[in-house]
């Protein structure tokens, strides 16, 4: 853990002292809907010191956190046209665009932030990311965002029945809209810049999603009963614009896909000192936590989401495969 703080610092610093010399010859510009701070932000920055480090400060990387370019599933579409040249992004935004990502955002698929590592690490993972080039995308690293589970504003959840009519905004995905459906709850999708004001306004009774984003968001502020269902762990996906990659020589290219590598354990490293620093703010500040939760009837209500995506023999296929990773 200190020795990735201390390269982290080493690469922040090289990076400073390389745009102090205004050497970059190109400038990729990064999206993340996240603030300053928060570990992807802070990988991406991580990795573009390495890019700028190993390019002699050629190519630099400049993160806009906080949404400045965009929503996510707007972010997308710019970075599929070259307009943004990086984007940090969950799965769960892609899941209408790359059919492969349906599957390693399926409620329940991961046991585990283990196992997901596992999967995403092997060649799952590879075959995933290589599944974003035919929609002008390459897909750079995997990241991590834990586990996400229910919060809202109304009310403790213990079972599924406490669910029965409440409504919940869900990432822009169908297969969320399902999911929440399948628990007797109603799903709202929206961008995620949108979902303090609508819980705030009653338009909504709450969200989901994992301990650094309630904290970050403040959705723990105006959604104060959070139950650890953990019905989620969608994996984060870094990607870069094929029409960006494609200036690239293939040395660059080279370059940018090994930081990119090389900022993942820097990232996990930095998630799992987050999760521990929002989780003791948010219990702090009186959020009722619920942790005595019985997943299996949630994972048994998942059967009509899974029967509705995994149709085609590639999805099965994937499914299978995910399930028997250690
Ligand atoms: C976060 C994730 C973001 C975004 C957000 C959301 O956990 O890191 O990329 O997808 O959730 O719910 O929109």
């Amino acid at each position: 853990m200190t020795l990735a703080k201390t390269t982290f610092a080493a690469l922040l610093a090289s990076a400073a002292l390389a745009t102090a010399a205004g050497a970059c010859e190109m400038t990729l510009r990064s999206s993340d809907t996240h603030p300053d701070g928060y570990p992807t932000v802070e990988a991406v920055k991580a990795m573009g010191g390495m890019v700028e480090e190993r390019t002699n400060g050629r190519i630099c990387i400049e993160v806009f956190p906080s949404a400045q370019l965009g929503e996510e599933k707007d972010s997308i579409e710019q970075t599929q046209f070259g307009v943004i040249d990086l984007d940090r992004v969950s799965l769960g935004p892609f899941n209408n665009i790359v059919e492969e990502t349906q599957v390693v955002s399926l409620p329940y698929i991961f046991r585990s932030v283990d196992h997901m590592h596992h999967v995403m690490d092997g060649p799952i993972g590879d075959e995933i990311l290589a599944a974003f080039e035919p929609h002008d995308l390459i897909g750079l690293a995997f990241y991590d965002g834990g586990s996400r589970s229910f919060y809202n504003s109304e009310k403790p959840i213990h079972s599924i029945a406490d669910m029965k009519g409440m409504k919940f905004r869900v990432m822009q995905s169908d297969i969320f809209v399902d999911m929440v459906d399948a628990l007797g709850a109603n799903a709202t999708p929206m961008p995620y810049g949108e979902v303090y004001t609508s819980i705030q306004t009653g338009a909504i009774d709450g969200a989901e999603n994992n301990w650094p984003s309630y904290d970050t968001s403040g959705h723990y502020e105006v959604a104060k009963y959070y139950t650890l269902d953990q019905h989620l762990i969608v994996p984060e996906v870094l990607v870069m614009s094929k029409l960006t990659w494609d200036k690239l020589t293939p040395e660059d290219q080279a370059i940018v896909r090994q930081a990119a590598k090389d900022s993942v354990p820097i990232m996990r490293d930095l998630w799992e000192q987050q999760e521990k620093v929002s989780q003791d703010k948010i219990r702090a500040a009186g959020v009722e936590v619920v942790t005595d939760i019985d997943k299996t009837p949630f994972i048994e209500a998942m059967a009509p989401v899974y029967q509705k995506y995994v149709t085609t023999d590639k999805l099965k296929d994937l499914v299978q495969r995910i399930q028997a990773t250690e």
